[in-house]
């Protein structure tokens, strides 16, 4: 709220008092000036604080680093070793960076990067990332993508990657090399969290956090000695995702927490706020979330300047120049800076005339000071109750040379000429490590490793032993094994409902309960969901199995008195995210990779309305899989005619289709519980049980009610290969033909079935396609061995080998995509005709609906007869009847052309 509106609700209950005081702040202003007067109500409000008088927060302090230097953290550290350590880090990340574009033309890398953030880095892994060695998950650290050529200068160091690893740098198709962003999917012993899509890490790191909270509120693993740490781009916090987590991180406490954002003032184009300034922009965003922030902005060279500022004209100073000048002054000389910053007042021109032109050049800024940096890190673990981001500023490129430093174009820049090598080499003071000779252009520049019985290796590797081994490094034990369960919880699916009606989405929520009831597999699972319980019909497990709150239930719910009542608990089991399908999905992340990340396997079943999934936070699942989750994602009210009434918006045909582009993603669309039951069943021993295998599950689940029909005999794996024979055609026929169908579209197959019998004498069998993708990889993988095994009798496709016992053309029906289907379509031995809900959803009943996609009973038989028609089985006079029968225009329809409702 405003402040000035704000006030004047208050009643003054003693102007003459008010005047007073507003008197002698007048008098301050007037005799001492706006920088005393501004001091002094400082006081003033960190006294009010002090005494416990609320008053709205202040959401901005000057532009100092937030840790005075009286109050500093003293540095433990030796601070030569460390500095050469850093320099040899420096100089193999910018090596290897230019030796991979020798290697290929065009590969890139970034040099940038890390060259602005190397000292943040390296406080860390010298002083704070703990490592797994003690078989603890020691801390979880998101490493900024653009930086992974630093971290694998350390780990080169460190004697974790050899030279022709480096040198593999972005060529690891080949199997050996490094991937050129973390990538847990292609280096999965070294990095644990993707981050290079911007914002991802952010959010996921935030999930993390509370994620560790939540086993630990849950009794299920200590994670008290975990942290988690982020490494952010000020550039990136731009991103909606980047900042949509920092409300829930601050609302629950998440001390574990820190972020460590990078302000080199710079993106990939040019300044992040050239006409404002980024730190104080971030700082206002984070305090008023509240969030602990530290700002690091000044090294120490600025303290003594700082401690002469007697009247604020320095400070002054800094809070009103503008990001894009203090780009300027990183990339000018001491005399321009000279000039422009201090010189305009006579008082800091004073101030600065004991330094040279190059000390004032030299006058670094806080992220590259071991010391402040250290200190804020310090003050960060020690911080109780709020999550701390620490506001760090930097030079894009720091230590490259004036041609790349604090350059607009510097994240791109990544091949370094002769030149330029030695002016790093020469900053870097590495003269008796890397001599001339070495430097010249007919070879490539060397790398530097100081020798084992070297004082920085022994310092480095003391430090790293002393906090626990290296980091990164992924894949923690598993310490807290699964127990899978037996075949109750899924038992009673396959018996089927009778005559009883109900949804798969139903039946989940039954087989879920049975889950979590199980005695050791239970609390392993982990309910999640984004304000859509009721939707789903999850209420009833809100008091069963209680909803996630850190700090308790603190107020009585309105249906307390209720069989369902809103129930909230400290060891809560359902994760109820609110509405947030991204953080619901960092969410599901955190759980589907704890296994890896805490040696602890968990069990997420998040479900979300399937057209707020993919579409919508897809890249974030993209991740998930780089990351290697195992979980389920179920999509419920799928399909776009069963949802019916929501309209255009909310009727999904296409999440398969999404869910289809991602290698590890299990995609399957069932009809019946006992399909899901199966398909689930399965999925938890491939994932959790003997070694487990990195894929997770996609199902639709819908909200159409109907009997569940028991399963099958003789369905043998066709469940789960994703296609089986459903029922045989009806006996006593001559002419056949086949229908396939998926999740809600049995109904119109099954009804197509009895009225080819009844009215046109073919007898059709049916069949169930529970997963065209999974059908689709199996025929691609095995044609590429038809390709690339010319001398061997070919192997014909699974789908090829079932449907080859298929009479007739072959329909497929689906509420999706005809796309889904025709994912096998040229596997499909003889005619294949697929149906599906193509074009946007539209609002109406479901029998509207499916008329008009055209995926009824009618349209059905239509495409039966019209496949026969086309083989000479039966007259085409047969195709018009029904059309007419059935009422069918011809030329209202086509998906391409029917788009508006009407004229409105
Ligand atoms: C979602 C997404 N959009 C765009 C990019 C391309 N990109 C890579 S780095 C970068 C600039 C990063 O700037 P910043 O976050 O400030 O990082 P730094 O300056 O530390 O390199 C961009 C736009 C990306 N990686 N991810
Ligand atoms: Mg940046």
């Amino acid at each position: 709220m405003n402040i000035d509106r704000f006030v004047q609700q208050l009643p003054d209950t003693d102007p003459t008092e008010t005047s007073e005081w507003l008197d002698s702040l007048d008098q301050l202003i007037e005799v001492e000036g706006k920088t005393r007067a501004r001091y002094v109500l400082s006081r003033m409000l960190m006294r009010a604080r002090e005494q416990q008088v609320g008053i709205p927060a202040t959401i901005n302090t000057p532009y100092v680093n937030t840790i005075p230097t009286e109050e500093q953290a003293w540095f433990p550290g030796d601070d030569r070793l460390e500095k050469r350590i850093r320099r040899f880090i420096r100089w193999n990340a910018a090596v290897m960076v230019v030796r991979a574009n020798h290697a290929a033309e065009g590969i890139g890398g970034h040099l940038s990067t890390f060259a602005s953030s190397a000292a943040l880095y390296e406080v860390g892994f010298n002083h704070f990332f703990r490592g797994k060695d003690d078989g603890t998950p020691g801390d979880h650290v998101f490493i900024q993508g653009h930086a992974a050529p630093g971290i694998y200068a350390r780990a080169f160091i460190e004697r974790r990657l050899s030279e022709d690893q480096l040198d593999h740098f972005r060529l690891e198709a080949g199997g050996r090399g490094l991937s050129s962003y973390p990538h847990p999917r292609l280096m999965p012993d070294f990095w644990e969290f993707p981050t290079v899509s911007m914002g991802l890490g952010p959010l996921n790191s935030v999930y993390l956090a509370r994620f560790n909270r939540y086993l630990q509120n849950r009794h299920i693993d200590d994670t008290s000695e975990s942290r988690v740490w982020a490494f952010l781009g000020d550039g990136e916090m731009d991103e909606p995702e980047a900042l949509a987590g920092i409300n829930l991180a601050a609302r629950e406490g998440l001390d574990n927490l820190t972020w460590v954002i990078n302000a080199n003032l710079q993106r990939l184009d040019g300044p992040v706020r050239g006409n404002g300034k980024i730190i104080q922009e971030l700082e206002a965003m984070f305090r008023g979330a509240g969030w602990n922030v530290i700002k690091v902005i000044w090294g120490s060279g600025w303290d003594d300047l700082l401690a002469r500022d007697v009247d604020g004209v320095l400070v002054n100073k800094m809070n009103t120049t503008l990001d894009g000048e203090y780009q300027k002054y990183a990339v000018e000389d001491g005399a321009y800076i000279r000039e422009h910053f201090f010189g305009p007042d006579l008082r800091l021109r004073k101030m600065v005339e004991h330094l040279s032109d190059d000390q004032l050049r030299k006058l670094p800024r806080g992220g590259h000071d071991y010391h402040k940096i250290y200190a804020a890190y310090k003050a960060a673990v020690q911080h109780e109750g709020q999550p701390t981001v620490i506001l760090a500023k930097t030079v894009k490129g720091w230590t490259l040379g004036p041609d790349v430093e604090a350059r607009n174009a510097t994240h791109q820049i990544k091949k370094l000429t002769g030149l330029q090598l030695i002016g790093l080499r020469d900053r870097l003071h590495l003269e008796d490590e890397i001599p001339d000779h070495q430097l010249t252009e007919d070879q490539e520049p060397p790398y530097f490793r100081p020798e084992p019985d070297s004082a920085e290796y022994q310092y480095l590797m003391e430090r790293r032993r002393t906090l626990g081994g290296s980091v990164p490094t992924r894949g923690a034990h598993i310490h807290r094994p699964l127990t899978l369960p037996g075949p109750e919880p899924f038992a009673e699916f396959d018996e089927g409902s009778g005559t009883a009606s109900f949804s798969t989405t139903m039946a989940f929520t039954r087989l879920l309960r049975n889950l979590a009831r199980h005695d050791t597999f239970g609390p392993r699972v982990v309910p999640i969901i984004p304000d859509e319980g009721r939707t789903f019909g999850m209420d009833g497990l809100f008091k069963e199995l209680r909803i996630y709150a850190p700090f308790g239930q603190r107020y009585v719910p309105v249906d307390a008195g209720l069989m369902l009542s809103y129930e909230e608990a400290t060891d809560g089991q359902i994760l109820e995210e609110g509405i947030t399908e991204a953080g619901a999905v960092a969410s599901w992340t955190a759980a589907a990779t704890a296994y890896a990340t805490r040696g602890v396997p968990m069990v997420p079943f998040f479900t979300f309305y399937s057209m707020f999934g993919f579409q919508r936070v897809g890249d974030f699942l993209w991740a998930a899989a780089d990351a290697r989750a195992r979980g389920f994602l179920m999509g419920a009210t799928a399909g776009r005619t069963t949802l019916l009434g929501e309209g255009l918006q909310h009727q999904d045909g296409h999440s398969l289709l999404v869910a289809s582009t991602i290698p590890t993603c299990e995609a399957y669309d069932p009809a019946f519980a006992y399909e899901l039951a199966s398909i689930i069943e399965h999925g938890i021993q491939r994932m959790y049980g003997g070694d487990g295998e990195d894929v997770f599950y996609y199902l639709t689940v819908y909200n159409e009610n109907y009997p569940q029909p028991p399963k099958p005999d003789k369905v043998g794996t066709g469940i789960i290969d994703g296609l089986y024979r459903w029922t045989p055609a009806p006996d006593g026929f001559e002419r056949h033909a086949t229908i396939l169908f998926s999740g809600t579209a049995h109904a119109a197959a099954r009804s197509a079935q009895g009225e080819l019998a009844e009215h046109y004498g073919i007898g059709a069998e049916l069949w169930s396609a529970t997963s065209y993708k999974r059908l689709r990889e199996e025929a691609l993988s095995t044609e590429r061995w038809n390709r690339l095994h010319p001398s061997e009798p070919p192997r014909s496709p699974l789908v090829t080998r079932l449907l080859s016992e298929a009479p007739g053309p072959i329909v497929a029906v689906t509420d999706y995509m005809k796309a889904v289907p025709d994912q096998v379509a040229r596997w499909v031995p003889g005619r294949f005709v697929p149906l599906g809900t193509d074009g946007f959803g539209r609002s109406d009943t479901r029998q509207g609906l499916r008329q008009f996609f055209e995926t009824d009973m009618e349209h059905v038989v239509v495409a039966v007869l019209s496949s026969l028609a086309t083989d000479g089985v039966v007259e085409p006079s047969i195709v018009s009847d029904a059309i007419d029968r059935y009422g069918i225009d011809p030329e209202v329809g086509d998906p391409r052309t029917r788009w508006p409702i009407a004229d409105c």
